[in-house]
Parts: structure tokens; sequence; C-alpha cells
């Protein structure tokens, strides 16, 4: 879907009635999202990351156990991709949960 640019007509003075139109800016943009990201670390245990993975971004088993070794394999890697609101609010919810459970586990985002 394109957003509409905006037409907005005026008078350029010449006093002959007519109405010119200027093209302006489309005035609407779609909000930017962002990547969460989970961080690799040597002691938070494979089972607590798929367990975040399928618990707090909804990944079926197998594609959690996936990005769980990607991260382990490569350092980072991807959760999902959020509204600023929703990618804060997974962050913080995530690591609460990893202190409580006394792990290291970071996760942070950045935008897509
Ligand atoms: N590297 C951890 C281990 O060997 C596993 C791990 C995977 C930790 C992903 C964090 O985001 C992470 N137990």
């Amino acid at each position: 879907m394109k957003a509409m640019s905006n037409s907005v007509p005026f008078d350029n003075d010449n006093d002959d009635g007519d109405l010119a139109v200027l093209e302006s800016k489309p005035q609407l943009k779609r909000p930017p999202l962002y990547k969460v990201l989970l961080l690799n670390d040597d002691f938070t245990p494979m089972d607590f990351v798929v367990e975040i993975l399928t618990d707090f971004f909804n990944l079926d088993h197998e594609k959690a156990t996936r990005v769980m070794l990607q991260v382990h394999q490569d350092g980072v890697g991807v959760c999902g991709t959020f509204s600023k609101e929703v990618a804060e609010t997974k962050v913080y919810l995530v690591n609460e949960y990893s202190r409580e459970h006394h792990h290291p586990l970071m996760c942070s985002m950045e935008k897509a």
C-alpha cells in the first residue's frame, strides 16, 4: 500500500480566478520497526534460551532451537521484529525474567 500525497490548492493571485494545485509531500509515514535481539553468553543454559523464544516470542520448539543455536554460534540472533513499544516491552520482560532466574542472558533491540 502506498501513502497518498496531498494536493493543496492555492490562489496564485494573478486574479484569473483559477486555482493552481501544488503537490506536497505525503503526510503519513509507516512507524519504524525494531528487531529484538538475543546475545550469546557462556553461562545461560540452552534450554532456558529455547524457553524464552517459545514463551516470549511464540516460536515453535524447532524454530526456537534453530534461533538459539544461531545465537550460540554467531553471537547474536533475531527473535522477531515489532513496533517500538512492543519491542521495548519484550526486551524489558525477557531481561527481568532472566535476572529472576539468575542467568546473564541479554536481550536488546535495534532499528530494523
Ligand atoms: N552459549 C550458551 C551455552 O553454551 C547458550 C546460549 C545460547 C546462551 C543463546 C545465550 O542467547 C544465548 N550454554
